[in-house]
């Protein structure tokens, strides 16, 4: 009996150990943990600063950290993971008033070298865009004046262009008939140099496209092959456009999709009340690149699939989470930068890893 039960003793370690072979444990315990490490990746969550009140802008540093504007205080924050936020900038000449303040900030092309980065503000006359060296106490230089401001629809968006443009959304400052006005540099995007100077191939000066109500914000996608901008709408259809200069983006005539002859389309629109897009960006991930749209009145992130010049696929996340989102920002490691819009000292810059 003896010998029985120590063959079955020997029989069942024998059973036991067949699944735990090191090589099978060993694979089976490295998969496993895999998916728990993705598992929490996936709801990974790090707020990168607080105790803001209405951040507009944010523009990524080379260093892993970003610039972030804030409207009404015309402060530039430097927010970088694993540092407490702080001020490197005051723009005290901006004067905030409804939708206008300090907005817009983008990386000059040639940062590494100069450290320059541009801004789009509002003044006691107008709203202008300015050059800034990080690390300089210098007062803003102005590169583009006069363009109209207004309590409402200031636009404030800019991106550059690596090799050397900036483009520049502006807003129709609630005089409609600005945006069909090309002597007029709202209702706009316009191209320029780094100097302010019109762009060569421009159609109007500074003005590259016309018919625009809002421009909110602008992003090339990857490789800078095509340029988007997001636009707040009037009651019913907030806009996503493909740019193209020369182009005539319809407003007052026409909001959304007209199918109208001379007038370019959206390749996207939403209501008001489940967008009023704001931030864009791109998230690339291996081989896939997405766009993201910030939505303040929509309280979401906007997940939006790109092919060519068309948005085949929207899709919203994070609806509610954090209440109004302003500005986006993707980054290298697949993240996502998000700033909400809530104000009172309650806003916050707040890393999703990864991107959603
Ligand atoms: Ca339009």
């Amino acid at each position: 009996m003896i010998g029985l039960r120590t063959l079955g003793v020997a029989l069942m370690a024998v059973i036991l150990a067949v699944p735990l072979t090191p090589a099978a444990a060993g694979a089976d315990r490295t998969a496993t943990g895999h998916r728990a490490a993705a598992t929490r990746a996936a709801a990974a969550t790090d707020v990168l600063a607080s105790g803001l009140s209405i951040p507009w802008g944010i523009a990524a540093l080379p260093d892993g950290g970003a610039l972030v504007t804030e409207r009404d205080s015309g402060r530039i924050w430097r927010v970088k993971p694993g540092t407490r936020a702080s001020v490197v900038y005051t723009v005290t000449e901006t004067r905030p008033a409804g939708e206008g303040g300090l907005l817009g900030i983008a990386l000059s092309p040639d940062f590494a070298r100069t450290k320059a980065y541009f801004i789009y503000y509002t003044t006691a006359t107008d709203n202008r865009v300015a050059r800034v060296v990080l690390g300089s106490t210098a007062r803003p230089k102005p590169i583009v004046t006069g363009i109209p401001k207004g309590t409402i629809h200031n636009g404030g968006g800019l991106v550059a262009r690596s090799t050397g443009y900036l483009y520049i959304g502006t807003g129709d400052t609630g005089n409609r008939a600005l945006a069909q006005n090309t002597k007029s540099l709202g209702g706009k995007v316009l191209k320029v140099n780094l100097n302010g100077a019109a762009a060569s191939g421009n159609r109007w000066g500074r003005v590259s496209s016309i018919g625009h109500r809002n421009v909110q914000d602008l992003v090339f996608s990857p490789g800078e092959k095509r340029l988007w901008a997001t636009e707040l709408g009037q009651d019913t259809h907030d806009e996503l456009n493909y740019l193209v200069v020369g182009g005539n983006y319809g407003w007052p005539i026409c909001e959304g999709v007209c199918h109208r002859a001379g007038f370019r389309d959206p390749a996207r629109t939403w209501s008001p009340a489940q967008a009023s897009p704001s931030g864009i960006t791109t998230v690339t991930t291996g081989s896939v690149t997405r766009f993201y749209v910030g939505a303040l009145r929509g309280q979401r992130v906007w997940k939006i699939a790109v092919s060519g010049a068309t948005a085949p696929s929207a899709t919203p996340k994070l609806i509610g989470t954090y209440g109004r989102i302003r500005g986006v920002q993707g980054r290298g490691d697949g993240s996502l930068w998000i700033m909400t819009s809530n104000g009172g000292g309650t806003d916050r810059v707040i890393r999703l890893r990864p991107a959603p």
